[in-house]
């Protein structure tokens, strides 16, 4: 994809700064290229994904050449040739094509044959040409010479699918980007259109099948009144080869269906499930099939009726086997009320105990669904151990798109490198070279796009989509590599644009764990309310399972065979001696599977202890230069995209800083051992709100503590309408950047002000795009006024809803 790139660049360094984008396009952005291309698509077929594939390469192509593109059904002149083998070689019966492509598959070849040039994309099926035609346009959007172009390709996994997480009312669970796309008021919206363009964004990378509603189903999914307007849904998708796939609630027979029992092997609930498949069919032939989540979370299933998960699966895939359908069964099980008290309980375990003792029990049309890791989508997490047990079952991969642990789009974390680390993961399985990509059958995205513009509520989250996709694909692909494919078709060929944007990508996820949960301890986001903002001890102390058993001494939970829950053992021999040993078990898991003393010493030579202070600290710092970073794009991009970008940037550094100091603070108590850098607990410039002249304000305790700056805040609160909090300067005279450390509770009301000896310097809204409601982290955001000249004996004022400290820096702040 890196050759040639030369002649788009002129094209893409011009014209973006007048073109108001919004990111709807995604990586689908077809604009003027300068060269010679085809103006004639021959289709060979008149299957509907075949037509949507003729139509993309039109549409497409008159965009590169500001002509006229026709699509006829006989080669002519230099044109684009799309059919399946058999088409091609009927028309063109000296061509030569792979004979070896599997479904889905696709060749792209430019041959003479004594004549014009002829582009020709073949697939073995109508599908394929869909994957081919948009493979066909991706190296065109790269700049790719075409002249010898003879590749062919070959999905990975039969199952490529996403998964949304839409409630029929209209709500996302996980979702940061809108509303859903398909749902509003317990009914399908009336106007698909935003879902055929989410099906063809799916159909340009390869994905195959969407989910589209929540695992924790509503089963009013499958009422027969609901039924024919889901069937709208999988109308809009066909044309883009995407199949649709409900996820259903287990008890459906008896909530929907008026039996008095769900028990899965009890006759009548097998006749219940059949029929009801028969009827889904009739309205949608291409139904993919059923995705359950049961036993886990408060879902019910066959628990109730001491009957096992295969049980449970193999019902649903009987049902939807006649059909070619199949189930997709959720091994996200594990008990939410387990004891915290007992050092032996590990929720790290439950899936493999759950289901590596049904192995090879499973239909052959049921897949079992495993997250990546043993807990939940956490900034790091081991490969799961199931994964390597299951060898006589079928699997699909879940990795989560939608970043729920990791920032929630409102932090850049792009998510392929630590996706590469899964899939290439030697499980070991048997003693021989068996990495996770090899071993699964299936790949699903959690992917939770919405209504907003650009589908995830951040331009350059959706290259997690788009990497999800290809990587599922492809697992083989570099994360860098997905990255600058995706950024050469969404934000152009300039070189330096390419450069800066991937190298952003893929530092982004690196850097959140820096600053966020170290060591494999999870996340340490408050995983009791909105997993977003820190809040380290909320995993601690209750049934959720994600235990990191701090005290003074130490820290980590003890998954060794030896001395903890043996977690460790469910791994094949060779990976769990790796990670029994605390001589072998890398940096980056040890307190995964480890209770260490803060003392103890890393493989880098410090303490954890100081791991903690450094990584916070220098992860921090690299989020002040995101922003800067992209700030060298400006004028190369187009000015809204820019603009959005860079206020997410911008956010995230102060976000950061809330990580860092959150983390080391906690640490800094907890443990009693001091930052030998002197860093933690020590903040120069920082006057706290609560140490202000307050008129009107209360001084409130921030839950956790660690959440603000002292712990303490001071609040607004009604019926006060106006509150201050005044300080007089008395540093030394210069220019400083005034930060604000506030809350960001209320967009639609809260206005920030603040004046420099009663003279108006700033004000701001709160810009969060969906207000919180609580001062603490997830709340907690900065704004910077930069570059005031101050001099001793200044009154500073600030007025606004809820204020955590200001600090006062020598000018330098995101220059
Ligand atoms: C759909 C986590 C998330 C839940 C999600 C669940 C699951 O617990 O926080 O929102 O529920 O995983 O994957 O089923």
């Amino acid at each position: 994809m890196k050759s040639a790139v030369a002649f788009t660049l002129l094209f893409f360094n011009s014209g973006f700064a007048c073109r108001a984008e919004t990111g709807q396009e995604a990586w689908l952005r077809y604009r003027h290229l300068p060269v010679n291309l085809p103006t004639v698509v021959v289709k060979l077929g008149a299957e509907a994904e075949l037509d949507s594939a003729a139509q993309e390469l039109s549409r497409a192509l008159q965009a590169f050449t500001n002509k006229t593109v026709r699509v006829t059904s006989a080669p002519e002149n230099e044109s684009v040739v799309l059919g399946t083998v058999e088409q091609l070689k009927r028309v063109l019966p000296d061509l030569s094509l792979p004979a070896t492509l599997q479904t889905d598959g696709y060749c792209l070849k430019t041959t003479k044959l004594k004549g014009p040039r002829l582009f020709i994309i073949a697939s073995a099926s109508s599908r394929g040409m869909l994957y081919g035609a948009f493979a066909w346009l991706r190296h065109l959007a790269a700049g790719d010479k075409l002249d010898s172009l003879n590749e062919s390709s070959n999905p990975a996994a039969p199952v490529r699918w996403v998964n949304q997480w839409d409630n029929l009312d209209g709500t996302m669970e996980r979702g940061y980007g809108g509303r859903s796309i398909f749902f509003e008021n317990n009914n399908v919206l009336p106007d698909l259109t935003r879902a055929s363009e989410y099906a063809r964004l799916l159909a340009s990378v390869g994905i195959n099948g969407c989910t589209v509603n929540n695992v924790n189903a509503n089963p009013r999914a499958l009422s027969s009144e609901f039924l024919p307007q889901i069937a709208r849904i999988a109308q809009v998708f066909r044309p883009w080869g995407v199949r649709l796939s409900l996820s259903v609630d287990f008890a459906s027979p008896k909530t929907i269906g008026g039996l008095d029992t769900f028990d899965p092997l009890d006759p009548r609930v097998i006749a219940w499930w059949q029929s009801k498949a028969d009827e889904i069919y009739r309205l949608i032939p291409d139904f993919a099939g059923f995705v359950l989540k049961a036993d886990s979370e408060g879902r019910v299933g066959p628990s109730t009726y001491g009957r096992t998960h295969a049980q449970a699966a193999n019902l649903l895939a009987n049902a939807v086997k006649p059909h070619g359908g199949i189930v997709v069964y959720r091994g996200f099980v594990y008990d939410h009320h387990a004891d915290w008290r007992n050092l032996k309980n590990d929720r790290a375990r439950a899936a493999y105990d759950n289901f590596a003792p049904l192995n090879g029990q499973f239909a052959e049309n049921a897949f079992v669904q495993v997250k990546h890791g043993p807990i939940d989508f956490q900034a790091r997490e081991p490969v799961s151990p199931l994964i390597g047990a299951l060898t006589q079952t079928k699997q699909t991969l879940e990795l989560q798109i939608t970043q729920e642990y990791t920032g929630q789009q409102r932090h850049l974390c792009y998510l392929a490198p630590m996706w590469k680390q899964v899939l290439d993961f030697d499980l070991r399985v048997a003693g021989a070279h068996t990495p996770v990509k090899k071993i699964v059958s299936g790949f699903v995205g959690v992917a939770n796009v919405g209504r907003d513009a650009n589908w995830l509520g951040a331009d350059l989250a959706m290259a997690n989509l788009y990497a999800f996709a290809r990587l599922a694909w492809n697992p083989d692909l570099s994360a860098e590599e997905i990255s600058q494919e995706w950024t050469r078709q969404t934000f152009g060929n300039n070189q330096r644009v390419v450069s800066a944007i991937s190298s952003l990508q893929m530092d982004s996820w690196r850097v959140y764990e820096g600053y966020t949960g170290p060591l494999g301890l999870g996340t340490l986001t408050d995983i009791l309310r909105g997993h977003y903002g820190p809040g380290i001890e909320s995993a601690e102390r209750n049934g959720w399972g994600q235990w990191i058993r701090a005290d003074h001494d130490g820290i980590g939970m003890d998954r060794t065979v030896a001395t903890g829950t043996g977690f460790i053992g469910q791994y094949p021999p060779d990976v769990a001696r790796m990670y029994e040993s605390l001589k072998e078990c890398p940096d980056a898991l040890l307190l995964f599977m480890h209770h260490l003393p803060y003392t103890y010493v890393l493989h880098s030579g410090k303490t954890i202890i100081q791991h903690v202070y450094d990584s916070h600290y220098a992860a921090a710092a690299e989020a002040q230069r995101f922003p800067v970073r992209w700030q060298a794009l400006h004028g190369l991009i187009d000015d809204d995209r820019y603009a959005a970008v860079l206020n997410k940037l911008t956010y995230q550094a102060g976000h950061a800083i809330v990580w860092r100091d959150a983390i080391c603070n906690w640490f800094l108590r907890e443990s009693g051992i001091p930052d030998a850098q002197g860093r933690a607990g020590h903040f120069p410039g920082r006057i706290e709100a609560e140490a202000m002249q307050l008129d009107g304000y209360a001084i409130k305790d921030v839950t956790p503590w660690e959440d603000a700056s002292g712990g303490k805040a001071i609040s607004c609160d009604p019926p006060r309408r106006a509150c201050s909090a005044s300080f007089t300067f008395n540093q030394a005279p210069g220019k400083y950047d005034i930060v604000i450390q506030y809350f960001d509770l209320n967009p639609a009301d809260t206005e920030f002000r603040v004046s420099l000896d009663h003279q108006l310097l700033a004000s701001w809204k709160s810009t969060s795009p969906s207000p919180w409601r609580t001062l603490n982290g997830d709340s907690s955001t900065r704004h910077t006024i930069p570059h005031i000249d101050l001099r001793p004996g200044q009154l500073i004022t600030i007025e606004g809803l809820a204020i955590d400290y200001i600090e006062l820096h020598a000018a330098v702040t995101l220059r």
